[in-house]
C-alpha cells in the first residue's frame, strides 16, 4: 500500500482505507485523505488480462463526452503524480477515482424511484454515446455476454466437472438445459441488434446519487464494451426485480415486484425510447431472462468446475446461487406470462 499511496502523492499518515461495495471481481477501497474522499480500485487481473484496454476505453469516452457533452459528469480515473491513468505495481494494477461530492451510492434497491433514477443514469449514458462507434471500444473481456458461449461452456462442464457436483445438480441442470430457447432468441438479437456502448455491469451500486436521491452518473466502466441493449436492461430486472440478492439461500423470498419492473422500464426508455429499434423493442421483456439465465448457467458451471471463477466462501456457494438465479428466472417467465396474458412470452 505504501508504494500505491507514494505514487498519487497520499501522506500515509493521513489517509485512512476502507473495503468498498460488494464486488465478486475487483478490490474496491474507499479512501480518506485529510478531508478528501477517493475510491481506490484493484483490478482482477485473473479476469481483466489485459487492464490496459479498460484505460484506453475510458480515455476514449472522457475524451468524447469532454467534447460533445461538456456538462455530462463523467468520473475518470485520477492520474498518479508520474502522470499516468493507471498505477502498476509489482502486486497488480491500481486506479484512484475522485469521490463525487455530495453523492452516495446504494447496494440495495428498496424504492421504485431508485430503480428508475438507475434505469434513467444507464441509458443516458448509452444516448449520449450512440454517436460514438461502438466498435472503437476495446473488448475487455471476450465473449462477456455471449449466452451461446456461456451455454456451450456449461455443456463442457457436464462432461469434464466434477462428477459427485454434477449429479447432485441434476434437478438444476436438467432446468436449465429445458430453458436453452432463451439461446436462440440471443442468436436472433446478435443478428438483429444494434451494437451500442454497453456498461454491462448495471447493479444499483454503480450508480451515485444525489441528496435528494437523484440519480447523478454511473461509475466502473470496466465492462464498457460494445454489446446489445439487453444485457444493461436485462442485469437490471436481474438485480433490482426482486427484493433479496443473488446471495440468498431461502428461496421462499424470491420474487417479482412489479413495480420496480415499470419503474426500470419507465427509466430507460425515457432515455433510450427514441433510440431502441421496432425490434429492440419487442425484447424488453426478454431482456430479464436473458441475464438471469446467463447468470444461473455462469454459476453453476463455476460450480461443477469447482468455483475456479468466482469463488466460494461456503461449501455449494455457486450452486446456491445458481439455484437462486434459476428460482427467480421461473418467477420471471411466469409473471410476465401474467402480464401479456400468454403462459410465456414467445421470446
Ligand atoms: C461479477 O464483480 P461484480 O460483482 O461487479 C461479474 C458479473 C456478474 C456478477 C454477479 C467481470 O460482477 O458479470 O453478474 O459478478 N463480473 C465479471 O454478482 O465476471
Ligand atoms: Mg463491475
Amino acid at each position: 500500500m505504501k508504494e500505491i499511496l507514494a505514487a498519487y502523492g497520499f501522506d500515509e499518515t493521513q489517509t485512512v482505507l476502507q473495503s468498498f461495495g460488494n464486488g465478486l471481481i475487483n478490490h474496491t477501497w474507499k479512501l480518506q485523505h485529510g478531508e478528501d474522499q477517493f475510491i481506490l480500485q484493484k483490478i482482477n487481473v485473473a479476469i481483466f488480462k489485459s487492464p490496459e484496454l479498460i484505460a484506453a476505453n475510458i480515455r476514449l469516452v472522457a475524451d468524447y463526452l469532454k467534447t460533445q457533452y461538456p456538462e455530462y459528469l463523467f468520473a475518470a480515473p485520477l492520474p498518479t503524480l508520474a502522470r499516468q491513468d493507471m498505477l502498476h505495481t509489482d502486486d497488480g494494477y491500481y486506479r484512484l477515482f475522485p469521490f463525487v461530492p455530495g453523492t452516495h451510492s446504494i447496494d440495495v434497491v428498496e424504492k421504485p424511484a431508485q430503480a428508475y433514477e438507475a434505469a434513467k443514469q444507464f441509458a443516458r449514458f448509452t444516448k449520449r454515446l450512440s454517436k460514438l462507434d461502438a466498435q472503437q471500444l476495446k473488448i475487455t473481456l471476450p465473449d462477456f455476454h455471449n449466452l451461446s458461449l456461456r451455454y456451450q461452456q456449461f455443456e463442457q462442464a457436464l462432461l469434464t466437472g466434477d462428477s459427485d457436483r454434477i449429479l447432485s445438480a441434476k434437478d438444476l441442470i436438467g432446468y436449465l438445459q429445458s430453458q436453452k430457447q432463451i439461446v436462440s432468441s440471443f442468436e436472433f438479437a446478435q443478428q438483429n441488434f444494434t451494437l451500442r456502448c454497453t456498461h454491462h455491469d448495471t447493479k444499483i451500486s454503480n450508480v451515485l446519487f444525489d441528496e435528494q436521491d437523484h440519480g447523478v452518473c454511473v461509475i466502473d466502466l470496466d465492462t464498457l464494451m460494445p454489446g446489445y441493449f439487453i444485457s444493461d436492461l436485462g442485469d437490471m430486472m436481474r438485480t433490482y426485480l426482486c427484493p433479496v440478492s443473488e446471495e440468498e439461500a431461502d428461496y421462499s423470498k424470491i420474487m417479482i415486484r412489479g413495480e420496480f419492473y415499470d419503474a426500470i422500464l419507465r427509466g430507460y426508455l425515457a432515455e433510450m425510447g427514441d433510440e431502441l429499434t421496432s425490434t429492440e423493442k419487442e425484447y424488453l421483456s426478454y431482456s430479464g431472462k436473458f441475464m438471469i439465465y446467463m447468470q444461473a448457467l455462469r454459476f453453476l458451471t463455476d460450480h461443477l468446475n469447482r468455483d475456479v471463477y468466482y469463488g466460494a466462501r461456503y461449501e455449494g456457494h455457486n450452486l446456491v446461487r445458481a439455484g437462486n438465479q434459476a428460482v427467480l428466472l421461473e418467477k420471471l417467465i411466469d409473471w410476465s406470462g401474467h402480464l401479456s396474458g400468454l403462459t410465456t412470452t414467445p421470446n
